[in-house]
């Protein structure tokens, strides 16, 4: 039994999430901790919206709305889309909401500080006499120094791509007030990233790619940072973050970078949960602290460099700082590329995404759930199709689940009395439960190593398996016979067929809960799926008869309705007038 704590990353309090982000970093992480408390390993899993940094202040003045109001409006709507997928948290918490966020930040920074792993440099930079206030990059706008493009932003040029030096725009002015701003010389502090990578994490790092560690896709990305490794400004001029501790600054508004402080939010979070748990918010040491635990990050591509390089690098600059604890470093980081919609990416402002409230009024999560595990962006760039959620529905979880429960059920309850029939127990020798058990092995395996995938597929493997040994058997052909060998043969195909059912049951709840409860209430079987340590090892070989000979089972139903192609054509049709009405597209 291990420990693990897991973070998925923490979404911008700054607008609607979509299926590309559930898919990227948010169901891989629940189905994971699902599986991993059903094998009785303990977790934690962390969540919270992120809610500082330019791209929110900036919003919320454009919408005229207060900072505060602002976030909190986005955080209930963000978690509002992972209640409907089942996705449950441990504690969904919010870094400008978190009370012990702030004291955290500023500790990791100060620490850092004290260490010299972080150091202060004068510079120049835009600031509003009209304001009064320095002016991050994104508050500006000017000439492109590369290509004349009229309105190119502080940080970026949306013409040529060019990344901008702030102060080389041409003739900027103040997205705040319209006022032509000055440049005037202020402080920033820095974090020494090529410092802590000779301090031990190039060696960490190192270590873990020796060891397979790293998925490719992570590796590819971290090698290339690691080879022009930069120190890194943290700090900002902006009146909404967390203020620089006290005697660090004394200049007004300077706030921590949203990116030094948002990682400490899964820290702060956890310091919640233990506070609503245990009383006492310092036991997240007991996480945080604790070489034991496993720290895994499940987030999408575009914040590898934060989790595999930044974050880490704040960590182990802590070194044992805090009265001679360490903090553990993450053990896996399981990045997925992204996830668009038919051949384009996810756009809510242009209409080109899936209606949250529509979907769930038609389809349930499990299917949404499942489907997004076969199709997850793992390896490449990947999508949704309304065509190719209609095939998962139909011919995969109705046609090779769905059906293989019904027929067993229905078969169970005219031929044997509705009860689980009595056997001798001895093992059945049959080549496709012997490619069910592999299949059914395999599940827990690919759940381990974060391969939602193949962990769909070889469900999809197993339940096969189990209808080629249903046909096979052909237990109507066996009840036309009243003899005895006809008859045992019968109670034995019978009852394994509801066996491999329940087992298919444990290996599926992870991926989709609410099924598997469903199928257990079938089964007669006792015990919700989501129990821990019900994951069981007997998958490979002769699943035990934990349906007692006897036992009544339940009443049969549907557990996957299908999805008529009039209903697709309809949803596709829906989506492209969507994008036609917003004119963005
Ligand atoms: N909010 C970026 C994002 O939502 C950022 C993640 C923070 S994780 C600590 O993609
Ligand atoms: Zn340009």
């Amino acid at each position: 039994m291990a420990r693990f704590l897991v973070t998925s990353a923490l979404p911008y309090a700054n607008g609607p999430i979509h299926f590309g982000h559930v898919a990227g970093a948010y169901l891989p992480a629940d189905v994971f901790v699902r599986w991993a408390r059903m094998a009785g390993h303990a977790v934690l899993y962390v969540c919270g919206t992120d809610e500082y940094g330019v791209a929110i202040t900036l919003k919320a003045e454009q919408a005229g709305v207060g900072y505060r109001e602002y976030v909190d409006r986005w955080h209930a709507e963000i978690k509002a889309l992972f209640d409907r997928f089942g996705i449950r948290f441990d504690v969904w918490s919010g870094t400008a909401r978190c009370p012990y966020h702030t004291q955290l930040a500023q500790q990791f920074f100060a620490t850092l500080l004290a260490r010299g792993l972080v150091f202060e440099q004068v510079e120049e930079q835009w600031f509003s006499e009209a304001a009064q206030r320095f002016l991050p990059d994104r508050y500006l706008q000017g000439r492109c120094p590369e290509c004349g493009f009229e309105k190119a932003r502080g940080d970026e040029c949306p013409q040529c791509g060019a990344w901008i030096d702030a102060r080389k725009l041409i003739e900027p002015i103040s997205l705040v007030d319209g006022s032509r701003p000055v440049l005037k010389a202020t402080r920033h502090w820095h974090l020494d990233l090529p410092q802590i990578l000779q301090q031990g994490l190039g060696d960490w790092y190192a270590r873990k790619k020796a060891a397979g560690d790293w998925k490719p896709n992570v590796d590819g990305y971290v090698q290339a940072m690691l080879a022009d490794l930069k120190s890194r400004p943290i700090t900002r001029d902006l009146p909404w973050g967390v203020p620089l501790p006290e005697g660090v600054t004394d200049d007004l508004g300077k706030v921590l970078y949203v990116w030094f402080d948002a990682p400490i939010g899964y820290v702060s979070a956890t310091a919640e949960w233990c506070a609503r748990v245990h009383n006492d918010p310092e036991r997240w040491r007991d996480w945080w602290q604790d070489p034991e635990v496993r720290l895994v990050h499940f987030i999408g591509k575009d914040n590898i460099a934060f989790h595999v390089v930044v974050f880490p690098a704040m960590l182990l600059g802590q070194a044992d700082s805090w009265e001679g604890r360490e903090f553990v470093l993450p053990t896996a980081v399981p990045a997925n590329e992204f996830y668009n919609l038919q051949g384009r990416k996810f756009n809510t402002s242009a209409g080109w995404h899936l209606d949250n409230d529509d979907f769930f009024s038609k389809y349930e999560a499990d299917v949404a759930r499942f489907h997004l595990m076969l199709s997850a962006p793992e390896t490449a760039d990947s999508e949704f199709t309304w065509q190719e959620f209609q095939n998962t529905n139909n011919a995969l979880l109705a046609d090779k689940i769905g059906n293989l429960m019904s027929r067993v059920l229905k078969f169970a309850i005219s031929r044997c009395g509705g009860v689980v029939p009595a056997t001798t127990g001895a093992p059945v020798a049959h080549p496709s439960l012997a490619d069910a058990d592999l299949a059914f092995e395999r599940v827990g395996k690919h759940f381990e190593h974060y391969e939602l995938r193949k962990a769909a597929q070889a469900l999809v493997a197993g339940a096969a398996a189990l209808n080629v040994y249903f046909d096979e058997r052909a237990p109507w052909k066996l009840a036309k016979s009243e003899a005895a060998e006809d008859r045992a043969a019968l109670g034995e195909c019978v009852e394994r067929a509801l066996a491999y059912l329940e087992l298919l049951s444990r290996r599926i709840a992870p991926a989709c809960p609410e099924v598997a409860l469903r199928m257990r209430k079938m089964l007669g079987a006792a015990a919700d799926p989501g129990q821990a340590g019900i994951w069981g090892e007997e998958a490979a070989g002769h699943p035990p008869a934990r349906l007692k000979s006897g036992m009544t089972l339940g009443e049969p139903g549907i557990l996957f309705g299908k999805i008529e192609d009039a209903q697709i054509a309809a949803e596709v049709a829906a989506l492209e007038e969507r994008a036609q009405a917003s004119g963005v597209l």
